[in-house]
């Protein structure tokens, strides 16, 4: 029944057999997936303070606030596998599972608020959309919503990039040199090239992912490359250019040693993010356990109601 589910592209839902290595191979997608989105607010939430103006703030804030929202929505969709938040947070915490390589980075300047929003929720949305048609029902629901309001950041982060080329000398290099710092690194979240990609045949074959590691990122350069035009910077790479033939843009190597050390802890961020982490959950222990308690005595107070 699996298979055939499969086959004819209909969804498997919580409560449907499944084959336990579809559902690790899941659990471990959508917790990277989760801890990516919670890891990811820190980079920009370090802006919030000193956004240049009202408007841009109240921006970036509800788009921080999205981060932790799209976490909450991938957690329940981890749940729904048997595998509660608590383990999962454990497994981040000490290291056991990974998130997106790309927070490893410093933002360095507000014109980085821009270029995350331009092209890390940029790469997000191309490798998410086709999410939305995943074999695994709650996954591919939380993906819709996802990738709507990614859509929302991806803009925001175009407009702010589009208004610092446009204004004076210094906000235009502002600008192209966020891009120049960001543009390997979010080709780099695509995942290893598909000859060394562990678990993409497989997760195909299940239908979990939908296009390969290196169909997407070529998919996402084609993107970039008239966008980068029209925002009148620059993409840091000498051997990027369109082909004919392929129909597509060819563009430069990328440094997999780069990618492989910032998986191994040594990015320029990796401590800190996990530090920051461990602080803010430990800091929320007693919301949790308030909220617990409420939870606790708002049931107890529904029984007695109901007896
Ligand atoms: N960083 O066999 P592969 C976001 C790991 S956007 C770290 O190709 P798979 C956001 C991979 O997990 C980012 N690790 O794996 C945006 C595996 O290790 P394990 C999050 C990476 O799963 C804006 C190993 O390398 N998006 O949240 O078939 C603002 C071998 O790779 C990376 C998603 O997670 C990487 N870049 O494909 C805020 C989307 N790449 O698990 C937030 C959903 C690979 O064996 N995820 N690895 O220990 C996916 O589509 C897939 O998991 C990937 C990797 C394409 C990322």
């Amino acid at each position: 029944m699996f298979d055939a589910a499969l086959a004819a592209d209909e969804r498997i839902e919580p409560r449907d057999w499944m084959p336990d290595a579809y559902r690790a191979s899941l659990v471990r997608q959508i917790a990277q997936h989760a801890h990516s989105e919670i890891i990811g607010m820190q980079p920009e939430a370090n802006w919030i303070t000193r956004a240049p103006s009202l408007r841009r703030k109240a921006i970036l804030m509800a788009k921080v606030q999205d981060e932790a929202g799209h976490g909450l929505y991938l957690y329940s969709a981890a749940e729904t596998l048997g595998t509660g938040r608590e383990e999962l947070l454990d497994k981040l915490h000490s290291g056991r599972q990974k998130y997106s390589s790309i927070f490893n980075y410093p933002t360095l300047t507000w014109a980085d608020v821009g270029a995350i929003g331009w092209l890390v929720d940029g790469a997000a949305i191309t490798n998410q959309v086709p999410l939305c048609r995943c074999s695994y029902g709650p996954y591919a629901r939380a993906m819709v919503r996802i990738c709507k309001e990614e859509s929302f950041h991806q803009r925001q982060g175009y407009e702010l990039l589009q208004t610092l080329s446009r204004g004076t000398e210094a906000q235009h290099a502002m600008a192209q040199d966020a891009v120049d710092r960001w543009w390997w690194p979010s080709l780099m979240m695509f995942g290893p090239p598909d000859d060394e990609s562990a678990h993409s045949a497989q997760s195909m074959a299940w239908k979990i992912k939908r296009h390969s590691n290196d169909e997407l990122r070529q998919r996402f350069v084609d993107i970039c490359v008239p966008q980068a035009a029209s925002l009148g910077l620059t993409l840091p790479d000498p051997d990027l250019r369109w082909n004919e033939e392929r129909g597509h843009h060819d563009f430069g190597a990328i440094d997999w040693s780069e990618f492989h050390e910032v998986l191994r802890g040594n990015g320029p961020c990796n401590e800190e993010r996990i530090s920051r982490r461990k602080q803010a959950h430990e800091e929320g222990t007693w919301v949790r356990e308030a909220a617990a308690a409420y939870a606790r005595k708002h049931s107890d107070s529904l029984g007695e109601a109901g007896a």
